[in-house]
């Protein structure tokens, strides 16, 4: 078993331009009245609050068509700032969302801090959604649909272009796992990159344990590293209710546990994303509560 302890850095991110739904702004607050800290000290981790990253008021921005692109692409850069400096420094960060577009600024981070390493950064995918539009095949236009395409280095260039690592991520280092709601220029463009995607499909046939190890192989090899981007949608709404996106049939408590303690068993987890908890449709904060002990899971909580 690899050690528990070592520090982790949390960063808030009230973002919500990327989505449509009002609401993930406040995914940082509820993770910070939630049991978290308790629960990551308690395993002898240093928890340093490094507070919230600054996000512009919807109301500041222009009229631009790329308006939102670029209000995001600058929280990601400060982002991706503070995520480098993190592990530099040999501290995980564990970056608390907000929408999902933030990991195209967190990725790109750990990313350029293991290219000055010289290592690749491999990328765990827990999500409902694949996230691999860009701002031509989307159909929603919401930039949380679109940060994976990013780290790949397509879309809107300045925010494809926030890593050293240019791009941030190869498609053989990126794994998905719990996709069940994909638009169809998605499914092509995987199929086109041949990228390793397990869908809900494969935990059924396969089982949860099966599947993650085929991720975590692929993550880990030919990498200095894991970063696990976890949306809570990936949870089902039964067990995750508090989510901007709910798509039914996702994994369900103990199957998101064990994703996230094989995860931990690899030794080689080096920054962690939580985003999309929505408190406005969540109920006595039961998402948040949920998110807190499935990152003590994944920075090394054993139940025996
Ligand atoms: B989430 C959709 N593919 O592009 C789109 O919650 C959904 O970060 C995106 O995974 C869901 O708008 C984004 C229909
Ligand atoms: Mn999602
Ligand atoms: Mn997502
Ligand atoms: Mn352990």
């Amino acid at each position: 078993r690899p050690p528990h302890s070592g520090t982790v850095q949390l960063i808030g991110v009230p973002l919500d331009l990327g989505a449509s739904r009002r609401g993930v702004d406040m995914g940082p607050s509820a993770m910070r009245v939630s049991s978290l800290v308790r629960q990551l000290e308690r395993l002898g981790i240093v928890v340093q609050d490094t507070g919230n990253v600054t996000v512009p008021d919807r109301s500041a921005l222009d009229d631009s068509p790329t308006a939102f692109l670029d209000a995001i692409t600058g929280v990601c850069a400060n982002l991706a700032q503070r995520t480098a400096a993190a592990v530099r420094s040999g501290v995980r960060p564990l970056v608390l969302g907000g929408d999902h577009s933030l990991a195209a600024g967190s990725v790109a981070g750990t990313a350029t801090a293991l290219h000055e390493r010289g290592q690749r950064t491999g990328l765990i995918w827990l999500d409902a959604h694949a996230d691999i539009n860009t701002p031509v095949t989307s159909l929603s236009g919401n930039v949380h649909g679109m940060p994976v395409a990013h780290l790949l280095g397509y879309g809107h260039a300045p925010l494809a272009g926030l890593s050293a690592a240019s791009p941030a991520v190869l498609p053989e280092h990126l794994v998905y796992v719990g996709l069940r709601d994909l638009d169809d220029a998605e499914k092509a463009f995987i199929r086109e990159l041949k990228i390793t995607a397990f869908t809900m499909r494969d935990i059924d046939e396969r089982g949860l344990r099966a599947v993650m190890n085929d991720a975590v192989r692929i993550a880990t090899t030919g990498t200095g590293g894991v970063h696990l981007s976890c949306d809570a949608d990936w949870i089902d709404p039964q067990e995750a209710p508090g989510v901007g996106t709910p798509v039914r049939g996702g994994a369900t408590l103990r199957e998101a546990h064990l994703a996230m303690e094989i995860i931990h068993d690899t030794g080689a987890l080096v920054a962690m994303d939580l985003v999309e908890i929505n408190p406005i449709l969540d109920s006595r904060n039961a998402t948040a509560e949920l998110a807190a002990e499935l990152i003590a899971s994944a920075f090394g909580r054993h139940i025996l």
